[in-house]
């Protein structure tokens, strides 16, 4: 079993890349629902940062209950900054970054934390991407503008992003080392971006129909192959809406309870993961905590909980007895 860890927790406190709100709630309803406790229970040792957020904006000037795009825009950008910064001191302390969103364009700073920090270690990044969604829109095929539809197209270093997305913070990663999980809504303009770059996808039909063990274990063969380090960044969105009610871009279809944790079950066992983003929790959209408590259930998977657990069984415990 891979040791226990140090796992630091550090919360983004944002919906600014989302049209619908909510999902800013996420890291606290996150801490809720007993993410530490069921760290801890697993034997590791938790650290929390607390919360990067941008402070409210005034409303003596603009009353609006939710401001114009280009201003949440900013409060993109300097929130991924100071993921990208924090991030990286965390990796560099050799802990365990585990972000809490927020809405996927946090993705934007934690993935480049990671790549940074991988950078001049020369150890390949590989990015799992596990969502409904394949987040590779630019601002030119985006039909929304949010920018949490666009955060691995940013990090992939496709074209289209103006001056205010570029930075010494943004780490970049090969499209090649990029697996979607999960897919079921991509947009037209994306799914030609996502082809021609080589991105592998592996919507929920390949998953029907090769099996979540046998289309995950391509996965980790994948990165193990190069020796990478696997950042995991799990959209809320993946799972079913049935089981999963608490997001804002809600798709039927999504991974079952047990694909869920499977998934989870195997990304442990492999013993590659270096990171965990999760993200677009929305707990106004919740039903009294149904989704923030699974996802808590899944990350303590993802950190080695399983249902024998590791001591010898009664049993065997018995005859040693005897
Ligand atoms: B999420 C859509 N492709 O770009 C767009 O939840 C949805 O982080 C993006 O995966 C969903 O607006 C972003 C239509
Ligand atoms: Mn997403
Ligand atoms: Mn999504
Ligand atoms: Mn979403």
């Amino acid at each position: 079993m891979p040791r226990p860890k140090r796992i630091d927790l550090i919360g983004i406190a944002t919906a600014s890349g989302a049209s619908v709100r909510g999902c800013g709630m996420g890291p606290e309803a996150l801490r809720v629902a007993g993410l530490a406790e069921a760290l801890i229970d697993l034997e590791h040792s938790v650290a929390d940062h607390g919360d990067l957020r941008r402070p409210q904006p005034d409303i003596s000037t603009n009353p609006s209950s939710w401001r114009l795009p280009d201003e949440r825009k900013a409060d993109v950008l300097e929130l991924a900054e100071s993921v990208s910064n924090a991030g990286y001191d965390i990796l560099k302390a050799g802990h365990f970054p585990l972000f809490l969103g927020g809405d996927h364009s946090v993705a934007m700073g934690t993935v480049s934390a990671v790549a940074r920090h991988c950078l001049p270690l020369q150890k390949p990044v590989h990015v799992l991407w596990i969502d409904a969604h394949a987040d590779y829109n630019t601002p030119e095929t985006s039909p929304s503008g949010n920018l949490h539809g666009m955060p691995l197209a940013l990090l992939c270093g496709e074209p289209g992003f103006n001056e205010a997305f570029r930075g010494e913070w943004l780490g970049r990663i090969d499209p090649g080392n990029v697996s979607i999980f999960g897919a079921r809504s991509i947009d037209r303009d994306e799914r030609r971006l996502v082809q021609a770059r080589g991105v592998d996808v592996i919507d929920m039909r390949k998953i029907d129909q090769l099996g979540v063990v046998a289309a995950m274990q391509k996965v980790i063969d994948k990165a193990k192959a190069v020796g990478a380090h696997l950042h995991v960044s799990f959209d809320v969105d993946s799972l079913d809406p049935a089981i999963a009610p608490g997001g804002g871009t809600l798709v039927p279809g999504g991974l079952s309870y047990r694909e869920a944790h499977l998934i989870m079950e195997m990304l442990h066992d492999s013993g590659i993961v270096g990171s965990l983003d999760v993200v677009e929790l929305n707990p106004f959209l919740d039903h009294g905590g149904k989704s923030a408590t699974l996802m808590v259930d899944l990350v303590a998977s993802l950190f080695g909980r399983s249902i024998m657990g590791e001591e010898p069984g009664p049993v065997e415990f018995l005859l040693a007895e005897n």
